[in-house]
């Protein structure tokens, strides 16, 4: 009897620890990036963004379009460049490109049509 009732607190147990296992994921948040600042600069809005494992960053075309997010392959390892990369730019206010990420560290990224003006952003994985 004692061991069946063992068994079954067991049971719940496993079955209580993997809900919360299962929520976890629920918990990752989306981080929004304006794309072109409020205030008509050729900026990322915030430039600079820090994340957890697992987290989502957001893009949103705002102003001064074209845009696009590209990362630096000096600065990140290029596989991870290529596959996080949004090289088609986008052009209508409201499009946007979403990236989520699992890899602590941080990741610098530019705008390819206005780097020369200096719209580039890090975003930090903790
Ligand atoms: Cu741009």
């Amino acid at each position: 009897m004692s061991k069946k009732l063992g068994l079954l607190l067991a049971t719940v147990a496993l079955v209580i620890s993997s809900f919360f296992a299962s929520i976890a994921p629920a918990a990752a948040e989306t981080v929004t990036v304006k794309m072109g600042a409020d205030s008509g600069q050729l900026q990322f809005q915030p430039a600079n963004v820090t994340i957890k494992a697992g987290d989502t960053v957001k893009w949103v075309n705002n102003k001064l379009a074209p845009h696009n997010v590209v990362f630096d392959s000096a600065k990140v390892p290029s596989d991870v460049a290529t596959k996080m990369s949004h090289k088609s730019l986008v052009f209508a206010p409201g499009e946007s490109y979403e990236s989520t990420f699992n890899e602590p560290g941080v990741y610098s990224y530019y705008c390819e049509p206005h780097r020369g003006a200096g719209m580039a952003g890090t975003i930090t994985v903790e």
